[in-house]
């Protein structure tokens, strides 16, 4: 029988068979990390009652009245037990924003709470939003940092594709009732904004990415970092660049700080993304660096290239050729997962511990910005290896 009843429950038996699927680990043989078969979270996976409406008089097709486009670049945090993504919801309409979602293992199972977040607006309301990074500072709030973007008014009549990019802040305790903040006043445009998790001086250090323009960074160099007075009233006064774009390397148009870094022993570790221009389009790949514990601002490891770069299924999507990563979480046997997007469509986790990615950003050769002395590299292993070998 088809009736409408059937059909309501057809969609929540197929809904539930999705989000009750087990993941399994994908072995991807470079030893550093483990990818996992499935997306963790994908237009499919947000709630039926989002979508349908399952009133027979307003709905007798029991069409989907409100299409989602995508589920990626989430926030993650480990609360209460639970692993927490905190995504980037787009519906088909383009407009983006965040919803809760927990699982028990951090890998599977992954299900949205029953409604998206609806945030506090502020006097210049924002048209979209986007990229929440969640901090839980010690000043005991959880922080999210998020994108918000708003139409151009000094764009010339007609280009109606001109916006401009600003750093917007919420804080919670509980990611049901959130506190909104003044945006972040800066000089220029600013995405990729991040709260680092300690004090620094008694003050709020953030990762900025100053751009010029709404897509290009122009001569923003890379990114930065700024101590905040007051986080109520954010505003950045000086930026210091702490990781350089560079000619000819994964960075050279753009990056960003991806999630806030880890605090480990031998330093604080980042998870960033680079983009460069290619005859596709920008192509997005993470890469990680590593800062020192006295001076959060010093480099003192980067492996060259892409830790991260799509793979298979990951390159297709609604902006194809995109890796991005705004979430992780380390657990306390020193596992770390790392929950990034593919091409701005899907939310994967891929894990490594604490241990592996330190071991790969200080002993990965770093990059020598000449194809000679990327050669130079290999040999060298090259012929280590036969002495050890005896060839
Ligand atoms: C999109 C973002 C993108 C940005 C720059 C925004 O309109 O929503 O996903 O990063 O444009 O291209
Ligand atoms: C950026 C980001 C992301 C997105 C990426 C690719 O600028 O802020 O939102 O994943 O573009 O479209």
């Amino acid at each position: 029988m088809n009736t409408f009843e059937n059909k309501i429950s057809n969609l929540f038996v197929r809904h539930e068979e999705l989000l009750l699927r087990n993941n399994k680990a994908i072995e991807t043989g470079n030893g550093i990390y483990t990818r996992y078969k499935y997306p963790l979270l994908t237009a499919a996976h947000t709630p039926v009652i989002w979508r349908y409406d399952l009133d027979e008089k307003t709905n007798p097709f029991l069409m989907e009245r409100i299409g989602i486009n995508g589920v990626f670049n989430a926030g993650a945090i480990k609360w209460n037990g639970k692993y927490i993504l905190l995504a980037r919801v787009e519906g088909n309409d383009r407009k983006s924003f965040f919803a809760v979602a927990e699982s028990e293992n951090g890998i599977d199972n992954f299900r949205f709470w029953d409604k998206p977040i609806i945030l506090p607006d502020v006097a210049d309301g924002e048209t979209n939003v986007y990229d929440m990074r969640l901090t839980q500072h010690e000043d005991g709030w959880i922080y999210g940092i998020f994108c918000a973007e708003r139409k151009d008014r000094n764009a010339p009549a007609g280009d109606l594709s001109a916006a401009t990019a600003t750093a917007a802040i919420v804080r919670t305790k509980d990611f049901l009732a959130w506190e909104r903040l003044p945006d972040i006043i800066s000089k220029s445009q600013q995405r990729n904004v991040v709260l680092h998790p300690e004090f620094i001086n008694g003050k709020y250090a953030l990762y900025t990415r100053p751009q010029d323009g709404f897509i290009d960074t122009g001569s923003g160099g890379g990114i930065g970092w700024a101590l905040i007075d007051d986080i109520t009233h954010a505003e950045i006064k000086e930026e210091k660049i702490i990781n350089l774009r560079h000619y000819h390397t994964i960075k050279e148009v753009k990056n960003g700080e991806g999630p806030h870094p880890i605090k480990t022993k031998k330093g604080w570790l980042h998870l960033a993304h680079g983009v460069r221009a290619c005859a596709a389009g920008l192509r997005y790949v993470l890469y990680l660096y590593l800062t020192s514990l006295d001076d959060p601002t010093k480099v003192i490891a980067e492996p060259a290239g892409h830790f991260m770069a799509p793979k298979g299924k990951e390159r297709i999507g609604d902006v194809s050729n995109v890796l991005f990563c705004n979430g992780w979480i380390t657990d306390e046997d020193g596992t770390v997962y790392i929950y990034y997007a593919s091409s701005d469509t899907r939310m994967h986790v891929a894990t490594s511990t604490v241990e592996k990615l330190l071991d790969y950003c200080i002993n990965t050769p770093a990059d020598g910005f000449r194809s000679r002395t990327s050669v130079e590299a290999i040999c060298a292993m090259a012929e280590k290896n036969m002495r050890l070998t005896n060839k």
